[in-house]
């Protein structure tokens, strides 16, 4: 079951617990759990990825969607859509993730595989989105003119993270939807994208975000395929953050993992996850 999107090298962010993750490529990621903000705060939703399967994934397109995406509430984005956050005199492009999953015993846990945020020059037209697994989003990248990685997760080379030996570094993030959640519409968790890596963008330019939630299977026990409910990404506008939260979630390896090998990365992962707990004081605060 696991493994769908399992490489070489996982880089594994405990998320289980409120905190705060300083993204290799630029971005930061925290949970709503632990900040404070002021202001009206607005979820402007633009990627819908509905399923009960395991794995899932999805691509905001206003063309033709993934079978896992609700298209009603999914669409490509302008640039002059994504609204901007500014945080210790950093300018953001601000995004949030509201995690839905059952609260049945065992199932709140969620593992998000792959964030990609995509600009082009022309729409994606009826370019199909990805399969539930993640596959088939090669139609959309190669199909896609002017396609160019505003954004990642994963480094990988190329467009297309699916692709064979495509991604250099694997990054996993693993939440807890009873611990983090905040019910239905509003974001657990922030994504900001340093306004930095949108350089040269133009107003004409179109943004498609893919995500790939599940894919980390089994985990020190824990299941972290998705379940009952919808995933959901949005803009996110109209709040000043007085304050992250205080822990800083550090990344840790897990070991090489093959394609059918889910019960090796639980107990690799054992291991790593009793010197996970290496909290600092966070030093960034708005
Ligand atoms: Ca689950
Ligand atoms: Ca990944
Ligand atoms: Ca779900």
């Amino acid at each position: 079951m696991a493994g769908n999107w399992a490489y070489a090298q996982t880089i594994a962010y405990d998320v289980t617990q409120p905190g705060l993750i300083q993204n290799a490529n630029g971005a930061l990621v925290f949970t709503a759990s632990g900040t404070s903000s002021s202001g009206t705060g607005t979820f402007g939703g633009f990627l819908t990825i509905n399923s009960n399967n395991p794995q899932t994934s999805g691509i905001s397109t206003s063309g033709t969607v993934g079978a896992d995406v609700t298209g009603a509430q999914t669409s490509t984005q302008t640039f002059s859509q994504l609204p901007t956050t500014v945080i210790n005199s950093v300018t953001y492009r601000s995004f949030g993730i509201d995690l839905n999953e059952s609260q049945a015993s065992g199932e709140s846990f969620i593992s998000l595989d792959s964030v990609v945020l995509y600009r082009a020059t022309t729409s994606s037209g009826a370019a199909a989105g990805p399969n539930a697994n993640g596959s088939n989003l090669s139609t959309f990248t190669s199909t896609t003119a002017g396609l160019s990685v505003v954004w990642s997760l994963d480094s990988f080379t190329g467009l297309d993270p699916s692709a064979t030996g495509a991604v250099t570094q694997d990054s996993v993030l693993l939440f807890d939807t009873a611990v983090l959640g905040r019910g239905s519409g509003v974001a657990d968790i922030y994504l900001m994208i340093p306004d930095s890596a949108f350089a040269g963008s133009q107003s004409g330019d179109y943004f498609y975000l893919y995500a790939a939630f599940g894919g980390a299977g089994v985990v020190n026990g824990q299941n972290y395929e998705n379940s009952g409910g919808f995933e959901e990404f949005g803009r996110v506008s109209g709040l000043t953050f007085t304050s992250l939260p205080s822990t800083i979630i550090s990344p840790s390896v897990i070991p090489e993992a093959s394609p059918s090998a889910a019960l090796g990365i639980g107990l690799a992962a054992a291991g790593w996850w009793r010197a996970r707990r290496r909290s600092q004081t966070a030093s960034i605060t708005a």
